[in-house]
């Protein structure tokens, strides 16, 4: 997709997007400067993301597909009358969030925390880097993708300076539905500080109903704050102004970001196909982290990763 011209209709969370030239548009493709670690942070600065088209290995990537599809089939999620390969999922399989299958699974260990990543981000920061335990992993079926969000709110107990990095596990094309941000976003601390430093973890320990549901876990996490910013892109968009910014995705590439910078996904408006990403987190190693990611077993949104707050 090199032109924006031959774009089918476009819907995220459900609404149609107004593809005008102002209000959408494609991710700049930051490969160009890969070796060139000062002019990367520059256009992080100004962009808020970098765009890294065919950095990762294909090979690997569609190799660590194959070891999430196993997954998938063996989870119940595909119609096992197509190969696994092809992620064709049974009728309803709904937004699926499947952070287990990256668990003891080498080829997406090594392929987002060995050396090829890890080196990036250590010449972006400069210095030695850490990643969280917990991977994100999500295999969406058709139907809504994810609501704009900053990343803040599920991971800001430690450093404010880490990066996501999200990766397709195949082309992923405007109809699958891949991620977007929205250019210039993280500039806009006017329209986001009194949303982005909010935990979704945090309770009223001061309430007795929320300090009773935060030791159950019955509501699971956000039922005092879900994280989302909005259930409707469109409006955002005319809120913050700039573009929704994505691309026709391929095996290889990846796109990193920060907690600042509002992002979301496209539906996926195939008939039934499993759109595969990963999302992992990196750091300084010299900056605190988020308790939550951390550890062999991180606890997550679980009831081990609530605090309460007088309020
Ligand atoms: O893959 C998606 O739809 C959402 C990913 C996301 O929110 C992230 O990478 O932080
Ligand atoms: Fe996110």
């Amino acid at each position: 997709m090199s032109t924006l011209t031959a774009l089918p209709p476009l819907f995220s969370y459900g609404h149609p997007l107004d593809l005008a030239e102002d209000k959408f548009g494609l991710l700049r493709d930051s490969m160009d400067a890969a070796d060139d670690v000062e002019e990367l942070r520059r256009r992080f600065a100004a962009d808020g993301y970098l765009y890294m088209k065919g950095y990762l290995d294909r090979d690997e990537v569609l190799a660590a597909r194959a070891s999430l599809t196993d997954g998938l089939a063996a989870a119940g999620m595909l119609d096992e009358n197509f190969p696994r390969i092809d992620a064709i999922c049974k009728p309803g399989a709904g937004y699926g969030f499947r952070p287990e299958l990256t668990n003891n699974n080498p080829q997406v260990q090594n392929l987002i925390y060995g050396p090829r990543l890890i080196d990036f981000y250590r010449a972006f920061y400069g210095e030695d880097v850490r990643h969280y335990d917990f991977t994100w992993l999500r295999a969406i079926g058709p139907g809504k993708g994810t609501n704009p969000h900053c990343d803040l709110p599920y991971m800001g107990r430690g450093t404010h300076g880490h990066m996501t990095c999200w990766v397709p596990y195949s082309d992923i094309s405007v109809e699958l539905g891949g991620l977007m941000v929205l250019e210039g976003s993280h500039r806009r601390m006017d329209l986001l500080e009194k949303y982005v430093y909010r935990d979704v973890d945090s309770f009223c320990a001061n309430k007795p109903t929320e300090v009773e549901n935060a030791k159950t876990g019955a509501k699971g996490f956000g039922w005092t704050f879900s994280g989302t910013l909005s259930h409707h892109p469109p409006i955002i968009r005319n809120k913050f102004g700039g573009r929704w910014l994505t691309t026709e995705f391929r095996a290889g590439d990846f796109l990193t970001f920060g907690m600042f910078l509002v992002h979301a996904s496209l539906d996926n408006r195939t008939e039934n196909r499993l759109r595969i990403s990963s999302d992992s987190r990196y750091q300084r190693a010299s900056e605190p982290i988020d308790e939550r990611w951390v550890g062999p077993n991180p606890p997550g949104h679980t009831t081990a990763g609530k605090r309460g707050r007088i309020c």
